[in-house]
């Protein structure tokens, strides 16, 4: 599928990460090596441009650090480490599992831990693997997103958004707890050529971001409130003779009840609560009800309190008083599930016992019967991305083996007993769609894996086939089937037919747009059970949820721990990877960001190192003085800290969000519920 160009062979590629852009790329190959890697420019939202990281691939690919063989370490956590062969690591997990078996007369003492390291279709094979062996324990959940699923399911029916491109055509664009100046570089080109003609851009954030320096105006909220400032903007919309009657009316269920609710509503309360001026919610209530080209984008940020499912239904709600869902240029967007509808046969459920992803932790801790006594872990680094760390470091402790599969020798693959090479995706085939924009790609193979990586797919296939040597029927997996044929089985006719295509090889020739609509709900014909977007949703009242958007009070900081610890994603790192790319690596070590006036009553200086504290425990960072961050909360950016003991996490208790469960199986976490005090050292 590869073609030639000035003796490179070039290949299409998809960045298979966690991110909103999921961009195209091309990868160019020379004598077998991976020698540049630019933007497709096929791919029509990310238009051949890459972000520092993607443009740092082959540094990440090449890297020293790289795993390259199968590693056996001598005590866990010792830092001692031996090469073995594939042959040796499938035995000794082999042995491992059919002693289990063999003990527990069950297959739930294994468990898989997986996210989002890799999110292409193939990668699901992980859990096809499982599968095989019958009922296993495994992580569910997200620590991401899914507080804001619920709350879109419950009012919409399903998680839809607009092509990005809509926002060329909005009068207003609402970046609500979203920072993609950072998260999702490649949509700011939408933003400016809204603004230049003539679009007004918001920005709500408790943090003055690089994407709120581009706006004309930055709402500085407080954290976890924003459930006010929308429930505000709802009432004087609507009281103002400003709501869209019509869209109501016809479109929207429950509006009498909700009504009412906003006519109780005290203003002054509100504005206090969300720490703004009434006259700044009223103009702002007057910008945003003049029209209904409202591009509101609620990010991931905001959801990450304990009642962010109730702060994204408040600013659904405040969308349909203004009538901007489904109207050109509007609505409110947040993710969308639209092109993930492959087949997933990986997933087939034989009766897994499944633990909360996101109290993985305690859950293990709990478990009286059939306790977990092995955990495979692939595509997560659990222990510098999950909350209560040190629990989960003392529940490691009580396993028998633990298999990590990675490309770098991360926190948890030291904690791991057998690490296992994993491919990048230069080395294998893959599909992969976003849940941002509406594009899908193809992963080809570039070039051979890197010494003895394997993919995942690949690592389930051998585990299979060994463990059907030692004990003929242990795994239904199938162990001869080429990534094509698992494509093939993955795609169906619907998705081929909002892809356009009749065959996947067909994305060799460039990435394809689903053929969805531009505009979201732009039939205002919901997928609620009513059909129409519900202000009362008697799917949440059965989840013991409040059927509609209700203002609750969030978290405030406590005498003993007076700051916020926000810990929003890096510009530099996705997640916790790409911080050992030297060329990446803007801070040498870990930052946190204070307010000068804080800073002062502390008597730090920028570069001096600060102890941040709590109950849980202390880390250590250095001080960087900063009035982007307001005087009560400290900002540190989340991500792995290569060689650092500044394990954020350890301060974080994992507090739930109020929703999750339906669309995920577990309720989000409050990562951003965090109080601490701090020190000069
Ligand atoms: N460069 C880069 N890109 C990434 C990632 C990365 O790590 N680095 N990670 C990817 C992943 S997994 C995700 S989930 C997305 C996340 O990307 P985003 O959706 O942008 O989410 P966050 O970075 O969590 O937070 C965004 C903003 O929310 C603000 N915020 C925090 N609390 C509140 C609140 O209560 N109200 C309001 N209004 N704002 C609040 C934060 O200050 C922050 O500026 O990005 C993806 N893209
Ligand atoms: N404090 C704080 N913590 C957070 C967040 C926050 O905002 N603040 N954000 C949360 C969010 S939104 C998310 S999504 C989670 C993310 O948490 P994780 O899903 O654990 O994400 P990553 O840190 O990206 O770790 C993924 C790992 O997979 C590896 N990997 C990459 N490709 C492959 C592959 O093909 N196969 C295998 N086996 N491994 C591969 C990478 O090297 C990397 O180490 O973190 C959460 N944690
Ligand atoms: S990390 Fe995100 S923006 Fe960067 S190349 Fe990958 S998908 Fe694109
Ligand atoms: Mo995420």
């Amino acid at each position: 599928m590869a073609y030639n160009e000035d003796g490179y062979q070039i290949t299409r590629h998809i960045c298979p990460r966690n991110c909103y852009d999921t961009c195209g790329m091309l990868a160019y190959v020379r004598k077998g090596r991976l020698e540049k890697i630019t933007g497709d420019p096929t791919h029509g939202y990310t238009k051949g441009k890459l972000c520092s990281k993607g443009q740092n691939y082959i540094q990440r690919v090449y890297s020293s650090e790289r795993i390259r063989f199968p590693l056996r370490q001598i005590g866990r956590g010792s830092g001692r480490w031996e090469r073995i062969t594939w042959e040796q690591a499938m035995a000794i997990i082999c042995e491992k599992i059919l002693n289990l078996q063999d003990r527990y007369h069950s297959t739930l003492p294994f468990c898989l831990n997986k996210y989002s390291g890799n999110f292409g279709v193939l990668h699901s094979a992980v859990e096809g693997m499982f599968n095989s062996l019958g009922p296993t324990t495994q992580a569910r959940g997200s620590p991401c997103w899914s507080a804001g699923l619920d709350a879109q399911l419950y009012d919409m029916g399903y998680n839809r958004n607009s092509d990005p491109g809509d926002m060329e055509k909005a009068n207003i664009i609402i970046l609500w707890g979203v920072n993609p100046a950072w998260t999702a570089i490649h949509s700011l080109p939408y933003i400016y050529r809204a603004q230049e003609k003539g679009a007004i851009v918001i920005v709500i954030d408790p943090v003055y971001t690089q994407t709120a320096r581009k706006a004309d105006y930055f709402v500085q909220t407080k954290p976890g409130e924003d459930g006010a400032l929308a429930l505000a903007l709802a009432k004087i919309i609507y009281e103002s003779g400003n709501g869209d009657q019509d869209f109501i009316d016809y479109h929207t269920l429950g509006w009498p009840l909700f009504r009412d609710y906003l006519a109780n509503l005290n203003l002054d309360y509100l504005s206090a609560q969300c720490g703004q001026e009434l006259g700044r919610i009223q103009e702002l209530a007057a910008i945003i009800g003049s029209t209904r080209a409202v591009f509101i984008w609620a990010g991931f940020g905001l959801q990450r309190h304990i009642h962010g499912g109730q702060t994204l239904r408040a600013i659904d709600a405040l969308g349909a008083v203004t009538g901007c869902i489904g109207f050109p240029g509007g609505g409110v967007h947040y993710a969308h599930r639209l092109t993930w509808g492959f087949n997933y046969n990986f997933l087939k459920d034989p009766g897994n016992r499944y633990l909360n992803i996101n109290t993985f932790a305690q859950e293990l801790n709990h478990l009286q019967e059939q306790p977990v006594k092995m955990l495979w872990v692939s595509c997560r680094n659990l222990l510098a991305q999950d909350t209560a760390g040190k629990m989960l470091r003392k529940e490691l402790d009580k396993l028998e083996l633990i298999v990590t599969v990675e490309q770098f020798l991360t926190e948890t693959a030291c904690y791991s007993d057998i690490v296992l090479p994993a491919t990048t995706q230069f080395e294998e085939m893959d599909v992969v769609p976003s849940y941002w924009h509406h594009w899908i790609g193809l992963n080809e193979q570039a070039i051979l894996p890197y010494f003895e990586a394997k993919s995942d797919l690949e690592i389930g296939q051998l585990l299979a086939k060994t463990l059907n040597t030692y004990r003929p029927g242990s795994s239904s997996f199938p162990i001869e089937k080429s990534p094509g044929s698992f494509l093939d089985e993955e795609f169906n006719e619907e998705l081929y037919a909002l892809l356009g295509i009749s065959h996947w090889s067909e994305l060799a020739a460039g990435p394809r747009q689903a053929a969805v609509p531009t505009t979201a709900w732009s039939s205002k014909t919901f997928a609620t059970p009513s059909g129409k977007f519900e202000f009362f949703s008697t799917k949440a009242q059965c989840e013991n949820i409040p059927p509609f958007a209700q203002y609750h009070k969030g978290m405030s900081s406590k005498d003993k721990y007076p700051y916020w610890l926000i810990t929003s994603h890096a510009q530099q790192g996705l997640n916790s990877q790409f911080q050992n790319i030297t060329k990446l690596a803007k801070n040498k070590k870990p930052v946190v960001f204070i307010h000068p006036h804080t800073a002062a009553a502390k008597g730090v200086k920028t570069g001096q190192m600060v102890r941040v504290y709590n109950h849980l425990g202390v880390i250590t960072l250095q001080a960087h003085i900063s009035p982007d961050t307001p005087p009560d909360i400290l900002v540190c950016h989340q991500g792995w800290l290569p060689g650092s003991e500044a394990r954020l996490n350890d301060l974080n208790d994992g507090l739930p969000t109020d929703m999750g469960r339906v669309s995920t199986g577990s309720q989000g976490v409050a990562f951003y519920d965090v109080f601490v005090d701090f020190d000069p050292v």
